[in-house]
């Protein structure tokens, strides 16, 4: 019997991202070796994650970031374990990380020409009751590589620029959805060979949906449009008199990994209490922006393409709708007529 092509030939993170690599005549391989990095960082945490309760790494680490969040200790393992692993692949050249109030400029002699924005450990509020959280990240190259001089021009540019982007999910599983602009691809890591292994070759979202994730503990914050809009997904307005089902684990990454399987709308809107919203734009807007754009759904603040968005500050917020096709579409109907 013939055995499966998956199983004496898996295709891995490493080797796929070589495969984007051939695809761009001229690459020297540079991204290939950052990338690799990322998924390095990734399988350190997804191990850390699955051993936080024995390890004694649950719980506050006594210290609150620029945010004023409480950290959790895995918060700093997280971000401890990303800054060495990008420092040390050589390729970057300033790192902005949720946890730190400014940015890294890498020093010679392991500076390289890649912009890494980062949110270490989103959703760490779910840490110590087991629910998923992930890692989220976006590149971007310098304007001026080989130069030596970086700054924050480099960083505070629209998301349509970045070169790649993904996030890491520690769930059931830890699952990795990458694109590097040629659409989405998702791994799986198996722990027996500690690899990702290629499980979602060509992501791509279902046009339409009929879940809705928001926190409507802030519905009498919102604006019409999401009051609506809402209203109308419990009617089932949009599904032939069905109403939508409500999922919202209140982790970015798990409430995004759900859209892009199974369709839907995501929603963090701006209310009266948070008037851009709390997403931030870097690190958590234009990476699933991009990856949601690339696998065929859309994202917007609600009355423009998120991935536009020009930022004015390393930790700057905008709301965010992103999902199917069709779901986000009538968010941006609703916002021009209520
Ligand atoms: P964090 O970066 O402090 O973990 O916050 C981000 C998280 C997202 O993962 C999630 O979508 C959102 O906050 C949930 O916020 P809320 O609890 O207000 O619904
Ligand atoms: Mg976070």
């Amino acid at each position: 019997e013939a055995v499966a092509a998956a199983e004496t030939d898996p295709l891995t993170l490493s080797a796929w991202i070589l495969t984007q690599q051939h695809k761009s005549p001229g690459a020297r391989g540079r991204l290939t070796v950052l990338l690799n990095a990322i998924g390095v960082g990734c399988k350190f945490v997804s191990s850390a994650v699955r051993r936080a309760g024995l390890a004694g790494m649950m719980g506050m680490a006594g210290s609150s970031n620029v945010q004023g969040e409480d950290q959790k200790k895995l918060d700093l393992v997280a971000n401890e374990v990303f800054k060495n692993s990008l420092r040390r692949s050589g390729q970057c050249c300033i790192l902005i990380t949720e946890e730190e109030d400014e940015p890294i400029f890498i020093e010679e002699p392991f500076r390289g020409d890649y912009i890494v924005v980062f949110d270490p450990l989103d959703g760490s509020s779910n840490i110590d009751c087991g629910v998923s959280v992930g890692t989220i990240f976006g590149i971007y190259k310098a304007k001026n590589p080989g130069s030596g001089k970086y700054s924050l021009d480099d960083v505070l540019r629209p998301g349509t620029e970045m070169v790649a982007a993904g996030y890491c999910m520690y769930g059931s599983m830890s699952y990795m959805m990458i694109t590097t602009g040629r659409g989405v691809a998702g791994f799986t890591l198996d722990p027996t060979l500690g690899e990702f292994v290629i499980t979602h070759p060509n992501v791509q979202i279902p046009t339409k949906g009929n879940i809705y994730s928001i926190n409507e503990g802030n519905a009498a914050n919102w604006d019409p449009a999401t009051k609506k809009y809402v209203e109308e997904c419990k009617a089932g307005t949009y599904n032939k008199g069905k109403p939508y089902s409500l999922r919202y684990v209140g982790s970015m990454v798990a409430d995004v990994h759900r859209t892009l399987l199974y369709g839907g709308i995501f929603c963090y809107p701006a209310d009266k209490k948070s008037p851009k919203g709390k997403l931030r734009v870097l690190y958590e807007v234009f990476p699933m922006a991009f990856l949601v754009e690339q696998a065929g759904g859309k994202s917007t603040t609600g009355t423009s393409r998120s991935l536009e968005i020009v930022p004015d500050s390393i930790h700057g917020r905008a709301p965010i709708y992103l999902g199917s096709k069709e779901e986000v579409e009538l968010i941006e109907k609703l916002k021009k007529e209520c």
